[in-house]
């Protein structure tokens, strides 16, 4: 991605996921924000959007954080919200294994509780150890956790995965995490 399209991405997951007061816009209870009203409240506040480079974003972005609605007159985050929005998922049967990248200074915390979900909606995991990796580089060297995904399904826990492909769960119990 270019310069511009990552700083309108993060501009957008800060407005669409966590604060859209903050240019005094609202989302309807699924997370929908209007497309006209966000670009002109975005460029009230500064910020340079039209809807070439919403386009652009929504297409390139690499994590497919964005989407829009069929007749691209909304757009929402696909996850990783804060505040409170239904993205109305279907519980749909995971994979055997899914991954969790974090790192050591919470992993005492995670072997007595489990992972929790924090500041987001839903336990992010993944598919592949790879994408764990990258993400629990974020906060340093990264520890990739094995959850037992499939064992958790059989005994009733829900999963779903949000439109980008990433797996979630409400909260994954220490039982079911290999640490090793
Ligand atoms: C940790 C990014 C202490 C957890 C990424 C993580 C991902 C605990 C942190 C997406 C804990 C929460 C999500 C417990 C979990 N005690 N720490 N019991 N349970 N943690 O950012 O999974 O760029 O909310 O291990 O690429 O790191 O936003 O979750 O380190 O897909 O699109 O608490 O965010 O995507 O951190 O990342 P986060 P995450 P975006």
């Amino acid at each position: 991605m270019k310069t511009n399209t990552i700083q309108i991405s993060k501009f957008l997951s800060l407005i669409l996921r966590h604060n859209p007061g903050k240019i005094g816009l609202e989302l309807d209870e699924n997370g929908w924000a209007d497309v006209g009203e966000l670009i002109s409240k975005a460029n009230a506040h500064r910020k340079q959007l039209n809807i070439e480079t919403l386009k652009e974003v929504v297409a390139t972005n690499d994590k497919k954080r964005f989407a829009f609605n069929e007749d691209e007159t909304k757009i929402r985050a696909n996850q990783g919200h804060s505040i409170q929005v239904d993205l109305k998922y279907t519980p749909i049967e995971p994979p055997e294994f899914l991954y969790h990248g974090t790192v050591g200074k919470f992993i005492e915390d995670i072997r007595r509780k489990g992972l929790l979900k924090m500041s987001r909606h839903h336990v992010h995991l993944s598919e592949e150890r790879e994408t764990a990796m990258r993400v629990g580089s974020r906060r340093g060297v990264p520890i990739i956790l094995t959850v037992r995904s499939g064992e958790m399904h059989r005994k009733g826990i829900e999963f779903y995965q949000s439109d980008n492909g990433v797996w979630l769960t409400d909260v994954v119990a220490p039982e079911y995490i290999e640490f090793k």
